[in-house]
């Protein structure tokens, strides 16, 4: 990939049904390597601006660059496909660990996907295994923890070592222990990279760059922690709760 992880809304307007806009006026803009976070309520419209960053849907109105190509209106599977995504829900499939970490990068060798698998904090888990690399997944990945699915799905990133990524973090029940493994394993999957973050925990998005704050489909908040602190505003009242 030739893309340097720039990424730029300006003026989105989106609605999944064209009679109903669900982002208003979106604009902001990530400089390559910049780590970018959403907060609000529910239904504020935090999953929905991820998808036009992956352009699954088509915008009504506004523009959206990567790297200064409007990619708003028109398609290019070639650049979504760029994007990295670690979502909650790890899709595995039957077959060997080994294979599901090389889904993220079809040609990658077994050595690239053990140093992602490394970088993701996944390595020691993996070793664990009865069959380590070659142990054999269930398809829905059931003879996993949901924390070990989360370091397949940051090994699977890594391996396809993209400019720029999206992260919906987990809100259930993963122990402690296992969660701190994943914030590590994400954390170093995101040093270098753009990183979009959907953030449940407020402690998570703490070290971003920009916390954008989103209520009914606008950005009401922008700005890093201790700006959004000093401004007494909506992130206040959810950081003081
Ligand atoms: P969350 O995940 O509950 O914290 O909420 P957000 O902030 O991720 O909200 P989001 O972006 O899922 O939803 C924003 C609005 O868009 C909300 O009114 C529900 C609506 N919406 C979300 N996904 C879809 C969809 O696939 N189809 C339609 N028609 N509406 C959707
Ligand atoms: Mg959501």
């Amino acid at each position: 990939s030739e893309l340097t992880g720039e990424v730029e809304f300006e003026n989105v307007d989106f609605g999944y049904n064209p009679d109903k806009i669900v982002l208003h006026d979106i604009n902001m803009y990530a400089k390559p390597g910049q780590k970018i976070a959403f907060v609000g309520s529910t239904g504020a419209g935090k999953t929905t601006i991820t998808n036009l960053i992956n352009r699954f849907y088509d915008i009504q109105d506004g523009k959206i660059r990567y790297d200064n190509i409007n990619i708003g209106k028109i398609r290019k599977p070639d650049l979504r496909r760029s994007l990295g995504i670690v979502l909650q829900d790890t899709h595995l499939f039957t077959g060997t660990v080994m294979d599901n970490i090389r889904y993220g990068k079809l040609d990658a060798t077994d050595e690239e996907c053990i140093k992602a698998a490394k970088l993701a904090n996944a390595h020691d888990f993996i070793k664990r295994l009865p069959d380590g690399y070659n142990t054999v997944l269930t398809g829905d990945g059931s003879n996993l923890s949901q924390g070990q699915r989360q370091l397949l799905a940051i090994a699977r990133a890594a391996v396809a070592d993209p400019p720029a990524l999206i992260l919906d973090e987990a809100t259930s029940s993963i122990d402690t222990r296992t969660e701190a493994m994943v914030s590590k394993g994400m954390d170093a999957l995101m040093e270098g990279r753009t990183s979009f973050v959907i953030a449940h925990r407020l402690s998570t998005v703490k070290d971003a760059d920009c916390i954008m704050v989103m209520e009914q489909g606008r950005i009401i908040e922008r700005g890093t922690h201790d700006q959004l602190i000093d401004m007494k505003g909506r992130y206040y009242q959810l950081y003081t709760g």
